[in-house]
């Protein structure tokens, strides 16, 4: 049987690996409590690659999904940037390949293309800018376009076209995550409300957009943190990933937080474990590695976009 005595030795040979080869571990919200327990950092995916430009550190294990690995790469060029399963994709990023991207982008030449950072490096190159959920709403508003092609979520380019009057088409039409579209459910988000009357309610935008209006607040998983502390009240359900959760109750220990679906669970966040963090230490692999041109046009769009939402 696995128990704690397993997991806090991997903690501890973890730990002592990231002394030894000057390495940080940079864990996503929505990892399980024990990675998230080991990392050094926690946060949203540019809060992280964020992170990795500024610690002293020669190696940067990303505990989180390829698109995320990605962008840490493309902003810490001096960094190994090692990926402990290549596998941990991300079906939302999968909906929008090259050539649905550059389809659009002949069919609406004017319209400038925002891309989701849940997407492949591959793929954003053919955008114009990059943003998360939480800037999508403020760098669209201030492009000097009426129509604007955003993608690969639909729900998201619903939630940023209802706060904007700007045309938006979501690229493709049909892109969604699994997780927010189905395990965060009206069946879902009603059963919680059913069993705590007097909890607020927060949701992720790519939850579906008439799911959305059931919430007191819709927001990326770094503005729910962030709510949590500002909405009032004592109780909070979290519509998204459930691993936020034990983020956020670590942050606000005096609150009750739960997920409005603790089945809410993205496989592919999940498939990293502290079995494979420690292997991805001994081995130096897999690494993340991106072609010059990709990771030079990836880092302008993106330097390009920051710069917008300042
Ligand atoms: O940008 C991120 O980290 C993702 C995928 C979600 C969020 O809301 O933070
Ligand atoms: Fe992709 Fe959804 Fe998993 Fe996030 S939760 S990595 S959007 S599949």
């Amino acid at each position: 049987m696995i128990h704690d005595g397993y997991v806090e030795k991997l903690k501890r040979e973890i730990r002592d690996l990231c002394e030894k080869r000057k390495a940080v571990i940079l864990a996503h919200n929505y990892q399980s409590p024990e990675v998230q327990d080991v990392a050094d950092y926690i946060g949203d995916s540019l809060e992280l690659a964020r992170k990795a430009v500024d610690v002293n550190a020669d190696i940067i294990v990303f505990a989180g999904v390829s698109f995320m690995a990605e962008m840490v790469a493309v902003l810490n060029e001096d960094k190994t940037v090692l990926h402990p399963v290549r596998e941990a994709g991300c079906p939302l990023a999968d909906f929008l390949d090259v050539e649905t991207a550059k389809k659009f982008r002949e069919k609406y030449p004017d319209a400038p293309f925002v891309i989701y950072v849940n997407s492949y490096a591959k793929t954003k190159i053919h955008a114009d800018y990059i943003v998360t959920s939480a800037s999508a709403l403020n760098l669209i508003s201030k492009l000097d376009a009426d129509t604007i092609l955003f993608g690969p979520d639909k729900n998201l380019a619903s939630y940023v076209a209802k706060r904007t009057d700007k045309e938006i088409i979501a690229v493709p039409p049909h892109g969604y995550c699994y997780v927010h579209e189905y395990l965060i459910s009206r069946y879902d988000i009603e059963k919680a409300k059913d069993e705590w009357a007097d909890a607020k309610i927060l949701v992720h935008p790519e939850v579906l957009p008439e799911n959305q209006k059931l919430a007191d607040y819709v927001g990326s998983t770094s503005q729910m943190l962030r709510a949590i502390g500002e909405l009032g009240g004592n109780s909070f359900l979290l519509g998204t990933e459930e691993g936020l959760s034990y983020r956020a109750k670590n942050l606000y220990p005096d609150k009750e937080i739960y997920p409005i679906n603790p089945r809410a669970v993205c496989i592919d966040m999940k498939k990293i474990n502290l079995l494979n963090i420690k292997k991805s230490l001994e081995t130096n692999r897999p690494k993340i590695s991106l072609e010059k041109n990709i990771r030079d046009k990836v880092r302008s769009i993106l330097e390009s976009s920051l710069e917008m939402i300042k």
